[in-house]
C-alpha cells in the first residue's frame, strides 16, 4: 500500500498508469461506475491528479472536491484544459509536458502544410479509388513562390521556421515580442496576414489567443491564403474560417485542430479541398512515449523533492512547498 493517493481522470498511455502505479496509489476515476460518489469518498485523501487535455476542463469547482492536491500533471505541452489561476490560487502545483514534442510537431506541421498544398491525401484517394485509370489527378497549388507568415515563434513555431528555411520561402511571423531571430517580425497580426500567403498558427490556447485569426485576419490573407492549425481550434473562429473557405476568399486550410473535438463540422467535411487530421501533430509512439514519462517524472519527482521537471510558469512560485 502507497501512502500517496493520485488520480487520473482518464486512461493515459501504459507506462503512465503502469509507473504511477507502482510509486503510489493510483485512482481511476473513469472505471468508477459513479464518478462523483467516488470524488466524494477519496476526494480528502487525493494529492495529485494526472490528466490529459482529452479528460474535461481542470476547473475551480474539480480543484474544491481535493483538499490536500498539491499537484495537476497534464499530459501535453498546452495546459488549457487546467484553470491555472484556479490551481495557483489554492496552492497547486501544475505541470506541462513542454519540449520533448517540439520536434514531432514542427515535422508534422511541415507535412501538413505540403499535404495541404500539393493535395497529397487527396491525390491518395484518387489512386485508391482507381481514378487514375481514368484520367490524371488534377494540377495543385504549390508551397513555390508563397510567403508564409508564423503566428506564435514558441519553441515548436521556431523549430517549424528553422525546417522552412531549407524550402527557400520567405517566412515573417507575428508574436508578442520580436527576437533575436533572422525572420521578419510583424508587430501585428494583420500586417502578417497581409503580407503572407500562409499562416502558421502555433500559440497557445486558452482566453488570451481564443479567435485570434478572425474574419478580419482571413480576410487579410486573401484569396490566395492558406490556414495551417497545428495549435489549438480555439485559436480560430472556426464559423469565419468555413465561411471565408466557402465563399473562397480563402483557398485552403489544413487542420489538425477543431474547436469542439473529435466533432468536426460538417461543413468543413464537405469542403473536399481542405485537409482535416485527427488532432495527431505529436501523435508517434516515440514522442507520446517521452510525454508520457515526463509527466510520471514530474509526479514522481515532486512528491521526491517538492520540485517538478516541468512545472508551467504561472505555478513557479510553488516550488518546494511539498514535502
Ligand atoms: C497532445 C497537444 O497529444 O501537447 C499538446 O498540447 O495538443 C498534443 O500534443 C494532446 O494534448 C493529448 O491529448
Amino acid at each position: 500500500m502507497h501512502t500517496i493517493d493520485v488520480l487520473m481522470t482518464a486512461p493515459l498511455l501504459p507506462i503512465v498508469v503502469e509507473q504511477l502505479e507502482s510509486a503510489f496509489t493510483l485512482h481511476r476515476l473513469w472505471e468508477q461506475p459513479d464518478p462523483q460518489a467516488f470524488i466524494a469518498e477519496v476526494g480528502p485523501r487525493i494529492r495529485g491528479v494526472a490528466t490529459s487535455t482529452y479528460h474535461g476542463r481542470i476547473d475551480d469547482a474539480f480543484l474544491a472536491h481535493f483538499p490536500a492536491l498539491e499537484i495537476v500533471a497534464s499530459f501535453g505541452v498546452g495546459y488549457d484544459n487546467v484553470d491555472v489561476a484556479a490551481a495557483a490560487a489554492r496552492g497547486v502545483m501544475v505541470t506541462n509536458t513542454p519540449g520533448v514534442l517540439d520536434a514531432e510537431v514542427a515535422d508534422f506541421t511541415v507535412g501538413l502544410l505540403l499535404a495541404t498544398l500539393r493535395q497529397l491525401p487527396q491525390a491518395e484517394r484518387f489512386l485508391r479509388d482507381g481514378q487514375w485509370l481514368k484520367g490524371a489527378f488534377p494540377l495543385s497549388p504549390t508551397l513555390r513562390g508563397r510567403r508564409i507568415g508564423i503566428v506564435g515563434l514558441g519553441n515548436i513555431g521556431k523549430a517549424v521556421a528553422r525546417r522552412l528555411q531549407g524550402f527557400d520561402v520567405p517566412i515573417a511571423y507575428h508574436g508578442r515580442h520580436r527576437q533575436d531571430v533572422p525572420f521578419d517580425y510583424y508587430p501585428t497580426l494583420i500586417g502578417l496576414a497581409e503580407a503572407s500567403d500562409i499562416l502558421v498558427v502555433i500559440v497557445p490556447g486558452g482566453a488570451g489567443t481564443r479567435h485570434l485569426i478572425d474574419h478580419e485576419v482571413l480576410a487579410a490573407l486573401g484569396a490566395d491564403g492558406v490556414l495551417i492549425n497545428v495549435a489549438r481550434g480555439s485559436v480560430v473562429d472556426e464559423a469565419a474560417l468555413i465561411e471565408s473557405l466557402q465563399a473562397g476568399t480563402i483557398l485552403s486550410a489544413g487542420l489538425d485542430v477543431y474547436a469542439d473535438e473529435p466533432r468536426v463540422p460538417q461543413a468543413l467535411l464537405d469542403l473536399p479541398h481542405v485537409v482535416l487530421l485527427p488532432h495527431v501533430g505529436s501523435g508517434s509512439v516515440r514522442t507520446r512515449d517521452a510525454m508520457g514519462q515526463l509527466l510520471v517524472d514530474n509526479v514522481v519527482q515532486w512528491f521526491r523533492d517538492g520540485t517538478p521537471v516541468t512545472g508551467v510558469p504561472e505555478t513557479a512560485g510553488l516550488v518546494g512547498r511539498s514535502v
